[in-house]
């Protein structure tokens, strides 16, 4: 087992690492930036390194700063959590190079499955289920007409180098389809340095379902079932459950093991999130992407599992081999996450970094509050403005509802405005109540605090 763990992140993750470690004995090293001193994962690591000023890239993503504090602290592998420096090839590489193990698949992998198309394009080959479209990128605005007229409309251009909804245009006939590839890959070669990009055909009324899988260096591969995202915000996740409430055993076995299947064809290792998307008229599923991170939402999955995700992930990242008898892992009770952001819903979600005045997270049974926020804290404007997340579990989705709906209410942030009571108004949503809801339900959903 790894002696020193230096995490290379910081806020709820970054706490939420720590307590893997501390419980696995591991030492910890926190890294901060200026604007972070007084943050909880300085004080709960172990040790912690100043790596630069506040905005994360001179900082949580500077790969020298990083590199010499896990130098400097003789670190033995460094967790990078998600975001920053998280899915970026290099900064694995760079990480194994100088003997220090990146918790995390290695550097091929993060970067094949970072290539959209390229990840799509294997998936494909292994016998996972694919959108219907251009086998790889497009070359031409001719060869996305004649691939888009044998589909039909509407389409889909994704650019290759984005991922989480970036870069995406849906075109509903052929007179717009040279302006949207032209603009579309003139868009991705600016955001993203590359304007490579793929056409599927547009799934309307989907959900978005993924699966947890997890990797042993022993040729091991197993899922932990599903996570519903649907509830989103401009690709920016709100509420996610676990077990979705429209998958029943034998679905989930199915995308399950469609999820195994590809991950085992690329060679995969380490924990990893497959992505799917799932059409609610026809009941199909089809891969999008693969996350080669721990997601923000894997706490979803650790309740109705009943195992630790984190320090699974870093077993693995040692070589341990998964036990055969969790593959046989049944889930129980079912689980749901509300992100709480320093946002305003009654302003277009502006982001709301304030100093928290009061702070009381709620308890009791089934509730799990993962926070790196305290009364004074100061919620800095530099970084993403998650404050923390609520996760409740119980027997069932009602009595996940009501018991979320009570924690809900418990819960005291005073200081910033927070999404608490948008949370609250979709727990009283009837349709939300039952199921009934696709990706695109917060574009119709009329907020009244
Ligand atoms: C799609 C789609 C419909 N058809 N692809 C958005 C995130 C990125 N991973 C892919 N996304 C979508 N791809 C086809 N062919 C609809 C979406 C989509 C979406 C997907 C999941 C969750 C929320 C979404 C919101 C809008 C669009």
């Amino acid at each position: 087992m790894f002696k020193k763990i230096l995490i290379a992140n910081r806020g709820e993750i970054a706490l939420r690492i720590i307590r893997a470690c501390h419980e696995l004995g591991i030492e910890t090293v926190a890294v901060y930036s200026s604007a972070d001193e007084l943050s909880l994962h300085v004080r709960f690591a172990d040790e912690a390194v100043c790596i630069g000023p506040p905005p994360g890239s001179e900082s949580y993503m500077n790969i020298p700063s990083i590199l010499s504090a896990a130098e400097l602290t003789n670190s033995d592998a460094i967790h990078p959590g998600y975001g920053f420096l998280a899915e970026n090839p290099e900064f694995a590489q760079i990480c194994t190079d100088n003997d220090f193990v990146f918790i995390g698949p290695p550097a091929e992998t993060i970067l094949s499955m970072g290539e959209k198309a390229t990840a799509k394009k294997s998936m494909n080959e292994a016998g996972v289920p694919v959108i219907p479209g251009s086998t790889g990128v497009i070359s031409s605005v001719g060869e996305a007409q004649k691939i888009a007229s044998e589909i039909g409309f509407p389409v889909m251009l994704k650019a290759s180098a984005g991922g989480g909804g970036r870069g995406m245009r849906i075109v509903k006939e052929t007179d717009q389809l040279e302006r949207a590839f032209v603009t579309a890959s003139s868009e991705a070669q600016s955001a993203f340095n590359n304007g490579d990009l793929y056409l599927e055909k547009y799934v309307e009324k989907s959900r978005h379902i993924e699966i947890q899988i997890l990797a042993d260096r022993h040729g091991n591969v197993i899922h932990f079932g599903e996570r519903e995202c649907s509830i989103q915000r401009r690709h920016q996740k709100l509420i996610e459950e676990s077990p979705s409430p429209i998958i029943d055993e034998e679905l989930r076995q199915k995308i399950g093991s469609a999820a195994v299947q590809g991950a085992a064809s690329i060679g995969y290792v380490g924990l990893g999130t497959v992505e799917f998307l799932f059409d609610s008229k026809s009941k199909e599923f089809y891969f999008m992407e693969m996350n080669t991170r721990i997601q923000v939402e894997h706490p979803v999955t650790e309740m109705v599992m009943g195992k630790d995700l984190v320090k699974m992930q870093i077993r693995l990242a040692v070589g341990e081999e998964i036990p055969s008898y969790l593959a046989q892992q049944k889930l129980r009770g079912h689980a749901m996450e509300c992100r709480i952001n320093a946002e305003d819903p009654s302003n277009d979600f502006i982001p709301s970094p304030a100093k928290v005045e009061e702070f009381y997270a709620p308890g009791g049974n089934g509730v799990r509050m993962d926070s790196h926020v305290y009364a004074g804290y100061e919620i800095s404007p530099h970084y993403d403005s998650l404050i923390g997340k609520l996760i409740v579990h119980s027997e069932d989705r009602n009595t996940t509802i009501n018991r979320m709906q009570r924690a809900l209410e418990e819960t005291i942030i005073e200081g910033p405005k927070t999404t608490i009571p948008f949370h609250q108004a979709i727990m009283r949503n009837s349709d939300f109540q039952a199921g009934n809801f696709h990706t695109g339900f917060l574009e119709t959903f009329v907020y009244e605090e």
